[in-house]
């Protein structure tokens, strides 16, 4: 049965996929790219390339869905560590995929948002983002929430100076901190956590994205890497989620 299900093909995916039961929220790690490109015998920048590919599929998917929301690991703290050639091309990623769809984005009603810390990134990097994050702010659609220079035990670190500092100057009482509370405190602010992660490239771990976000998250991993990934991966991922939520309706029940 389950054997039969991986060969339907994206329209049979489509059919079978229950319209109730989406994910509202679904987070992605988009790893593989540098691999994929070393199994061609290409530049790891041709994989990033590629990657992008994957990542307008995955946008126009969700968008034709109606997922609410979609999160993206593009850029982690730990990712400074890559080659400074490796690390420049990157930075130009954000701003040559904006140029590029932007107004793809606002025709869709998209609201752009991010998560990390910003002011690290070039100037020229930060004025592409800016730009896109004022340009789509007062839409009202699907919100595509990229992670850059984020890591999620420095999320949870700010999120505790900040509210120390409440305590300090008085604002805040140490009772009225509560799992509401600290989670306003977040990067993510009024977003709901996620309640599907993908992470494709066979790594089994969370690897520092969105710590306090995940606690009840269903995690879908898949060895496809990045620039492999297709729509029939992503649309077989979300049947999966909606499958786990049927078979725990089931045993709830009983
Ligand atoms: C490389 C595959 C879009 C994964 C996709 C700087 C790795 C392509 C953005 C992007 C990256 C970021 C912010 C924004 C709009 C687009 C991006 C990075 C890497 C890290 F507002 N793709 N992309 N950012 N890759």
């Amino acid at each position: 049965m389950l054997s039969r299900d991986r060969k339907k093909n994206e329209t049979e995916l489509t059919r079978l996929i229950s319209a109730e039961k989406l994910p509202g929220h679904v987070a992605i790690i988009m790893d593989g790219n540098g691999r994929w490109a070393r199994k061609r015998g290409l530049p790891r920048i041709a994989g990033h390339r590629a990657g992008i590919n994957t990542l307008k599929e995955v946008i126009t998917c969700s968008y034709e869905l109606g997922i609410s929301i979609v999160t993206l690991y593009a850029f982690s703290t730990e990712n400074w560590k890559r080659p400074r050639w490796e690390v420049e091309f990157l930075m130009s990623l954000p701003g040559e995929y904006l140029h590029k769809e932007l107004q793809s984005l606002i025709e869709k009603n998209i609201i752009i948002k991010t998560m990390g810390n910003l002011e690290q990134l070039p100037e020229v990097t930060q004025r592409a983002i800016n730009n896109a994050l004022e340009a789509t702010r007062d839409n009202s659609g699907m919100i595509l929430n990229f992670a850059l220079n984020y890591g999620g035990r420095n999320e949870i670190l700010n999120a505790v100076r900040k509210i120390a500092a409440r305590v300090k100057e008085g604002s805040l009482k140490t009772e009225e901190i509560s799992e509401d509370l600290f989670a306003g405190y977040l990067d993510t602010g009024g977003l709901p956590d996620p309640d599907l992660l993908i992470r494709p490239s066979g790594e089994l771990r969370i690897s520092n994205f969105l710590l306090w976000q995940l606690a009840y998250t269903e995690l879908w991993f898949t060895r496809i890497l990045w620039p492999d990934f297709k729509k029939e991966h992503f649309l077989k991922a979300i049947l999966d989620y909606q499958e786990r939520e049927r078979r725990f309706g089931g045993i709830n029940k009983l």
